[in-house]
């Protein structure tokens, strides 16, 4: 009886400890939809297929995403692409739900639910916002890079708005400290500035560091800095193409122009699955220390077989740090190793 009641505990339990929330958070237009396509997109793509892992969407998660898939290959196919009018922003609240696994029917799996909103929700929809983000495990900013950069960031809180992420997550910084969480900086549409030796020499993490300062202020602050792993990593979802200039439209509002890298330039994303090797080195982590925490018979309630967990790592274990992809505090909540792992 109470063995059977135990169980039921932990079986729920490990239910819970086994779904990551993940938040598309930003203004309208920096790339949360896009992020979360090229993500989808890279994932089956890249991983070994010796590698016994899928990132394996529902069906209405594989329709949406594949949709917005065309539309962002077609910007490719334009000589200028401007980033208004863009490709369509997102009109409601949406859910994609995925299963982390060998295959559908493997009892080994981690459920990964992206929530992505449309920006215009930071001033219209903050309470729901607050609400989203306390639910969440991870949470992800994509960052508009030429307005973060260019015109001495003039126009950084306009497109990227730090002040006001800073207010939501400061009015909600006492439920930042019941969990650990990782928080992922994704600046995009920086082809410009990651091109050749600009690579090793932009100043994207300098200036996000500044702009951003109020939100990573808060994070590092003494009550949450043991509790938020904090993460840059530049992508780019579309390469090929490039910032070129900004113009002014008819109403003198700011006009961010792209154009082709090359002639016959196509769409050519680049390091698009390094976000996700992050999520789920901090998932296998999170994991391994609440197995640390139980008694053996008690750990192999959690489904998770020694096979599927060193999958997992292998996947995640490797990514990337350098100018571009940077651990800006709380490595420890990334790190795994195997020998918390007893089987
Ligand atoms: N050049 C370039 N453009 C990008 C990149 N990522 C996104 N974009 C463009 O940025 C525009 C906005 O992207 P979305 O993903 O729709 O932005 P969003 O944040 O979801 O916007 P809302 O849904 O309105 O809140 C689109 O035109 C994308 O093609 C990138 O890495 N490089
Ligand atoms: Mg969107």
């Amino acid at each position: 009886m109470l063995k059977r009641f135990l169980k039921s505990i932990f079986d729920n339990r490990s239910k819970e400890d086994l779904s990551i929330n993940v938040l598309m958070v930003g203004a309208s237009g920096v790339g949360k939809t896009s992020t979360l396509t090229a993500m989808y997109d890279r994932f089956n793509k890249i991983i070994d297929q010796d590698l016994e892992l899928q990132l394996i969407p529902d069906d209405e998660t594989s329709n949406k995403l594949n949709k917005k898939l065309i539309e962002l290959k077609k910007q490719v196919a334009t000589d200028f692409i401007r980033t208004r009018p863009t490709v369509a922003g997102t009109k409601n609240f949406d859910e994609f739900k995925f299963l982390i696994a060998k295959d559908e029917d493997s009892h080994n799996k981690i459920e990964l639910t992206f929530r992505d909103f449309p920006g215009g929700y930071l001033q219209t929809e903050r309470q729901k916002v607050k609400d989203w983000v306390k639910e969440s495990d991870v949470i992800i900013i994509p960052i508009d890079t030429p307005s973060l950069l260019e015109e001495d960031s003039i126009y950084n809180e306009d497109a990227n708005a730090p002040e006001k992420l800073y207010d939501i997550f400061k009015s909600i910084k006492g439920s930042f400290e019941t969990k650990n969480r990782l928080v992922i900086f994704v600046p995009l549409k920086g082809e410009k500035y990651l091109d050749g030796k600009l690579y090793f020499t932009n100043g994207i993490r300098d200036r996000l560091e500044k702009e951003f300062s109020n939100l990573i202020g808060l994070f590092k602050s003494k009550a949450l800095k043991d509790k938020i792993a904090l993460v840059i990593t530049s992508i780019q979802t579309i390469g090929d193409i490039k910032f070129s200039m900004i113009e002014q439209d008819s109403k003198g509002r700011p006009l961010f122009v792209y154009k082709k890298k090359k002639f016959g330039a196509k769409y050519a994303p680049q390091d698009t699955e390094q976000p996700l090797k992050y999520i789920l080195s901090f998932a296998i982590s999170e994991v391994l220390k609440k197995r640390g925490g139980l008694n053996r018979t008690v750990s192999n309630i959690f489904n998770l077989d020694r096979e599927f967990v060193e999958a997992l790592q292998e996947f995640s274990k490797d990514y990337k740090q350098d100018h571009n992809f940077v651990v800006l505090q709380g490595e420890e909540l990334i790190q795994n190793n195997l020998t918390n792992y007893s089987t």
